[in-house]
């Protein structure tokens, strides 16, 4: 039975159902009961494993094909009327090829098969931040996960109204899960996803990287507000106050420990604490007093489980305790419980690796295997969240004081800087190169550009996506977030971090609001405002972070920078005459500066 009168939604289901053909469709409507019965269903027929009920209640475990573990970037397509529209850096393909491509690939693909109709809201139900979608699938470990990461269910459709057409349409069909017939691909113009031949999280839970950043970001374009790869936390400060911060970092980077940091045990006595508003996605949005809030379009963390323990992310491993699906990690067979690689330092003796094998699992590790697949996930609820902010569902969002942009460099870039304004501040985040992850398919720990952390994920070209930024700038004025740079990958000549990161990155979080507060002066450098040395709180880790080591942290080597220059020069070329008047003159001015 649809859950909708809406009779555009009506009309586009029947489309879907008269090209895929499933055997019966099933409307999701969000309730305990139905999605109980999709569990059962899944563990019946393997899809799912139940995990050990007692330790781990709600939990299950879902294993991917090895050939679909990552988003495929080479196999996802902005399709727009104009390929300039999508720019050069995203593949492009012209709609109507992309569809005519397609359909013949999803024609009767889910014979024998059930549709399940899931309507979403991006965003607290209620918000005028929030946003619906709809997404049709094959798959029930996508409703699951769905049901996990957004607000899902027959409230989304009241929200929707009857009669509104603003909707995203997601098709997504597991179909063989044929890596030579994968696509993932974005229509901004029709307000359409179409996904196929994937059966792994960000290619098939199409309100995310799809919806929320790459439709989206095309969606604020044209309304004025911003989709941005970022998390979102508040500090509280001994005073009660709470300052909101964003901060963009690529994939598998640490945006989920960031965002649930817990400061170092001075700041707790002084009664600093860190709350989690998001930790992937905020939508951003002039508020009538002129600043700029933030959202967090979803209800959930899908986080890389590798790394994650109690010491380096306490709280979303307190997340992972129930109701959470656990992707691609390894089992401990003795407890039906899960391991991945850094989360105790005793892999189970009785373990089945993430491809499905018995192994002995300190022998499989000692012969260079990993247990658990290098871009394993949880999908964990927000509300499992020790840290969740009380603002979580506040549908006008939080208010942000900060933005902060990053990736992984083990040189050139420093601990943390502060641009010089707004437009110098999208000049950096334009400029930001990071060594590539696990996140995505392909060679891992390649230096590339990523500007904003949003190469994968913008919608349109990129260059008018930083004229966009420069226009928010002016719109905000003397209201705008100060934005800021960090890097807690530098490394010495041997390759190890020097910056000791996790919740000791709270004392740069500290020094980036104490300057939003105007309470401490900087370094005015060539490339934007330093710490001084004096007033980075070092107590405690004054053993570990030497005087010598707080200068290589904070060293702008200009040489390094002119490189930096050169290659950015080169970076631009591709934008041609859309590169914002702003960044190229912004570039100048670093090179004058570099030069002086
Ligand atoms: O696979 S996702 O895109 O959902 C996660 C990520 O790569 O950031
Ligand atoms: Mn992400």
């Amino acid at each position: 039975m649809s859950l909708t009168k809406n009779p555009n939604v009506l009309k586009w289901v029947d489309e879907m159902v008269a090209l895929t053909q499933p055997d019966q469709v099933v409307w999701i409507d969000g309730s305990e009961e139905q999605l109980d019965s999709l569990r059962k269903e899944a563990i019946s027929t393997g899809e799912m494993i139940e995990l050990n009920q007692k330790e781990l209640p709600g939990c299950l475990y879902h294993r991917t094909l090895p050939n679909d573990v990552a988003r495929v970037e080479d196999r996802t397509f902005i399709c727009t009327s104009k390929r300039e529209d999508a720019g050069p850096t995203n593949n492009w393909c012209a709609p109507e090829e992309m569809y005519a491509k397609l359909r013949p690939m999803y024609d009767g693909v889910m014979k024998g098969r059930t549709m399940y109709v899931i309507p979403y809201s991006m965003g607290p139900i209620g918000s005028p931040l929030a946003k619906v979608g709809v997404e049709v699938t094959d798959s029930i470990y996508v409703v699951l996960n769905m049901a996990i990461m957004t607000r899902m269910g027959k409230a989304a459709f009241e929200n929707l109204g009857d009669t509104s057409n603003d909707f995203v349409r997601g098709l997504h069909s597991k179909a063989d899960v044929d890596p030579e017939n994968r696509y993932i691909c974005q229509f901004p113009e029709d307000n359409t996803i179409w996904s196929i031949n994937s059966a792994y999280g960000g290619n098939v839970l199409l309100g995310k990287k799809c919806f929320a950043l790459r439709i989206a970001s095309y969606q604020g374009k044209n309304e004025d507000w911003m989709a941005e790869h970022m998390l979102i936390l508040g500090l509280k400060k001994p005073n009660g106050e709470v300052k909101y911060i964003t901060a963009a970092f690529p994939s598998a980077c640490g945006k989920t420990n960031l965002a649930m940091l817990i400061p170092p045990e001075g700041y707790r006595k002084d009664g600093y604490e860190v709350f989690t508003v998001g930790d992937d996605i905020a939508w951003m949005k002039q508020g009538e007093d002129g600043r700029l809030y933030a959202i967090n379009p979803e209800n959930g963390f899908f986080g890389v489980a590798p790394g994650t323990n109690e010491k380096s992310n306490y709280n979303a491993l307190a997340s992972t305790k129930k109701n959470t699906i656990f992707t691609n990690v390894a089992i401990n067979n003795d407890d039906n419980t899960v391991w991945w690689e850094k989360l105790d330092k005793n892999p189970p003796v009785n373990a089945t690796e993430w491809k499905g094998a018995k192994v002995n699992g300190p022998e499989y590790i000692a012969e260079g295997n990993n247990l658990a697949h290098p871009n394993s996930r949880f999908t964990a609820p927000a509300e499992n969240c020790p840290c969740i902010s009380p603002e979580f569902n506040n549908p006008n969002g939080v208010p942000i004081s900060a933005i902060i942009f990053g990736g992984r460099r083990a040189k050139t870039t420093p601990l943390v800087y502060q641009s010089f304004d707004w437009n110098h501040g999208t000049f950096i985040g334009s400029a930001v190169s990071s060594e590539t992850t696990a996140a995505a398919t392909g060679a891992v720990g390649v230096l590339r550009h990523d500007p904003m952390a949003m190469k994968p994920f913008c919608g349109y070209h990129m260059a008018d996506y930083w004229g966009h930024w420069i226009k928010m700038g002016k719109k905000l004025g003397d209201k705008a977030p100060k934005i800021f740079n960090v890097n807690w990958f530098k490394t010495d000549d041997e390759g190890n971090f020097i910056w000791p990161g996790y919740g000791d990155n709270m004392r740069v979080l500290d020094w980036i609001i104490k300057r939003c507060e105007d309470e401490v002066e900087a370094e005015e450098t060539a490339i934007g405002y330093l710490p001084k040395a004096a007033d980075l709180n070092l107590a405690g880790i004054e053993d570990e972070v030497t005087p010598e080591i707080l200068d290589k942290l904070l060293e702008v080597d200009k040489n390094l920078w002119k490189n930096e220059v050169e290659d950015l020069r080169e970076f631009y070329k591709q934008f041609g005459d859309r590169l914002p008047a702003e960044i190229s003159e912004q570039l100048n001015n670093l090179e004058n500066r570099l030069n002086k």
